[in-house]
């Protein structure tokens, strides 16, 4: 038999934005040029990532050591960093970035300034590289009335995003975006270097089997966090199956996977971190916005994630995202079970 993968309906990434921007007359279409910009970013990092060890030939590897040339290396966030950056000077659209790899925040030069901004984690989960454990890059999009804005003017709550995502580098790569207009996920296509829209507006499941948290925090977990999580393993009611246990230790992948399938992921404070780990404006805000715009929840235990204004460009928060129905369980535990300030 001759398989037949003939498929004439392929949707790329860039004809599906510019069928969505349809939707709205009158757009610049600005905010879609932007979002193809990123998923070029994307495509150069999937090619880096996928072959990270072997790059050590060619010159991509760990920061300070020497390749067979004895040039200087470049990890490869670092190098990620560089290639987001790049596309999104390049985009024309941007104004302002913040990225995970950069202290302070920086601008785009006057020539090349547009009304958005972009926050993002241009490897994230990269401690994960060496073991090839999944990856990924998280973005988030805040639009200006005018290109003349002060570098703060990002720190904003993530409410107003126009648009957040991420591409989790796994056993496949997997872009998902979010605008007003809902969630799309979009599959790489190596043998064409294309996104291919794969997952049309994605819905979370209301409710899941899944919880998923690092439970080597335990001796350090708030009240609430420690009888959620018990009230998951041991479900008062006989009848109940426990929860199942997926951490992958990459907020990417767990994430998608939330998102798709349906459950919790948390990342709480605790009384040894007690702001949390993760990151408010690129890595709470986009994947909370993500999360609600596919009909799921992102609290930090007692407040709408996307409700919170940061005031520093890497401040951390607590954070509980997946099925509304999981995280408001999550809610009540905390308002049964306050924790001290
Ligand atoms: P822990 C990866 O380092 C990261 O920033 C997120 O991607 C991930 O969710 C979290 O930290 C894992 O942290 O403390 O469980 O190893």
């Amino acid at each position: 038999t001759t398989d037949n993968f003939a498929n004439t309906e392929i949707v790329t990434l860039p004809r599906h934005i510019l069928a969505e921007q349809r939707k709205f007359p009158g757009s610049t279409g600005d905010l879609s040029m932007l979002l193809v910009a990123i998923q070029v970013g994307c495509k150069f990092v999937a090619n880096a990532v996928r072959k990270a060890k072997l790059v050590n030939l060619t010159g991509l590897a760990a920061a300070g050591t020497q390749n067979v040339h004895a040039e200087a290396q470049k990890k490869l966030d670092v190098l990620a960093n560089e290639i987001f950056i790049n596309a999104l000077e390049d985009s024309g659209k941007v104004n302002i970035m913040v990225s995970e790899e950069n202290d302070e925040a920086f601008r785009v030069e006057t020539a090349r300034r547009g009304n958005y901004s972009v926050v993002f984690d241009p490897l994230d989960g990269s401690s994960n590289i060496e073991c090839a454990v999944s990856i990924g890059t998280i973005f988030g999009v805040y639009h200006h009335e005018t290109t003349d804005v002060e570098v703060n003017s990002v720190l904003r709550p993530g409410s107003e995003m126009v648009a957040a995502g991420y591409c989790v580098y796994g056993s496949s790569v997997v872009l998902v975006m979010a605008t007003k207009n809902g969630v799309n996920g979009y599959t790489l296509d190596p043998s064409i270097g294309e996104f291919i829209l794969s997952h049309p507006d994605i819905k979370i499941p209301s409710r899941g089997k899944i919880y998923s948290i690092n439970e080597g925090n335990s001796k350090y977990w708030h009240e609430p966090v420690a009888k959620y999580i018990d009230h998951l393993k041991y479900p008062e009611d006989p009848k109940k199956a426990p929860y199942g246990a997926r951490y992958v230790g990459s907020m990417v992948a767990d994430v998608h996977r939330t998102l798709l399938y349906g459950g919790v992921f948390g990342y709480p404070n605790d009384k040894k971190s007690n702001k949390g780990k993760l990151r408010v404006l690129y890595e709470c805000f986009p994947m909370a916005f993500v999360v609600e715009k596919a009909g799921g929840k992102a609290t930090t235990g007692t407040k709408r994630v996307l409700d919170l204004v940061p005031t520093s460009i890497h401040d951390r928060s607590p954070i509980w995202l997946g099925s509304a129905d999981d995280v408001a369980e999550v809610e009540e535990f905390y308002t049964k079970y306050p924790v001290e300030k």
